[in-house]
């Protein structure tokens, strides 16, 4: 069960409350009790995924909006995911580095995932996690993912726009046309404009997208390092449409908050040592109930289990 008196603080905007109900959803504790305890949000969050291969300026270019949204007005939270070992923690001290902010701001928080964001895993963690800061009030989350994995789909769905960076290429292979990443992103950055080959990088990107169906994606250089073209960033950005407003969550959200739900009752009896429970896992395990047949069952056994409070 959620912790009553965390979620009472987080209500009250203890920012301590959300670091820490963020790292038990890190953790992957179901977040469905918590999220629906909490309630909905009372306003929607801007949710961005900035997504691009290892070192094309996610994090520098993340701090550069970090600073434009700041300056005016609406707050920022940030999720990074952590491309390296969660050993090292270079990267985390590192995107801190690289996106500095305030201490004392309050209207700016940064979180990162000591994990690679191509795991899926991690990308089932972000949603929730996003929510959970949706719901502290947040205006913008920016969500830091390296890659086009299979993990970051999920990103795509759980973000209002993708945002891919992409850098000056030497040679002509394009790596991202391999991936098909252009076509989950909402806008495309020429990252690092201030190399050669950005122009070249943009004609192509623009031609790619020229020969895809339809939608007009927009394209803009932007230089995180000077700073260049990250208030047309910004403009364009917050100009979007809100995805999941036109799409709101539907039978996915419902099926996972019924499987947090689900895990939560399961626990619960598990943890009392319900005999029905008890009986019904060993005649699955004998084989005398199939898969379907057992879970069928659990259903049962776990609506006569008993209380959890
Ligand atoms: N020339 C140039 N270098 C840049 C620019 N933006 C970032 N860099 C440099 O590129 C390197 C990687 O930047 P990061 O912001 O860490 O890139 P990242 O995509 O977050 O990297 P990972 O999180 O490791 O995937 C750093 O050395 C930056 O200083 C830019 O606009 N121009
Ligand atoms: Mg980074």
């Amino acid at each position: 069960m959620p912790d009553e008196v965390l979620l009472e603080r987080f209500r009250r905007g203890d920012r301590r409350a959300l670091a820490r109900l963020l790292s038990q959803l890190a953790r992957g504790e179901p977040a469905g009790p918590i999220l629906t305890q909490l309630g909905p949000a009372a306003k929607p969050s801007r949710v961005l995924a900035v997504t691009g291969s290892g070192g094309v300026g996610k994090s520098t270019l993340i701090g550069k909006l970090i600073e434009q949204v700041r300056g005016q007005g609406p707050s920022v939270a940030v999720l990074a995911c952590d491309p390296q070992s969660p050993l090292s923690g270079g990267a985390l001290l590192g995107d801190r580095f690289r996106m500095p902010t305030r201490p004392d701001d309050e209207g700016v928080f940064i979180r990162s995932l000591a994990a690679p964001s191509g795991h899926s895993a991690v990308a089932e963690h972000l949603e929730p996690m996003a929510r959970l800061l949706e719901r502290f009030g947040f205006d913008v989350i920016l969500i830091e993912t390296a890659g086009a994995g299979q993990g970051d789909t999920a990103v795509h769905e759980l973000a209002d726009a993708v945002v891919l960076l992409l850098q000056p290429e030497t040679g002509d292979d394009l790596q991202w046309e391999k991936a098909g990443v252009l076509e989950v992103a909402d806008v495309v950055v020429i990252q690092k404009a201030d190399l050669p080959g950005a122009d070249r990088a943009e004609a192509q990107v623009r031609a790619m997208l020229g020969l895809s169906n339809g939608k007009e994606t927009p394209v803009l250089r932007v230089s995180a390092k000077s700073g260049a073209g990250i208030d047309e960033l910004w403009k364009t950005l917050a100009g979007l449409p809100l995805r999941r407003k036109v799409h709101p969550p539907g039978g996915r959200e419902l099926l996972r908050l019924a499987q947090d739900t689900l895990a939560e009752h399961l626990a619960v009896a598990e943890s009392v040592h319900d005999p029905a429970l008890a009986q019904l896992v060993e005649q699955w395990q004998q084989g005398k109930l199939d898969n379907e047949q057992a879970a069928a069952a659990l259903w049962q056994v776990l609506e006569g289990a008993p209380s959890r409070s």
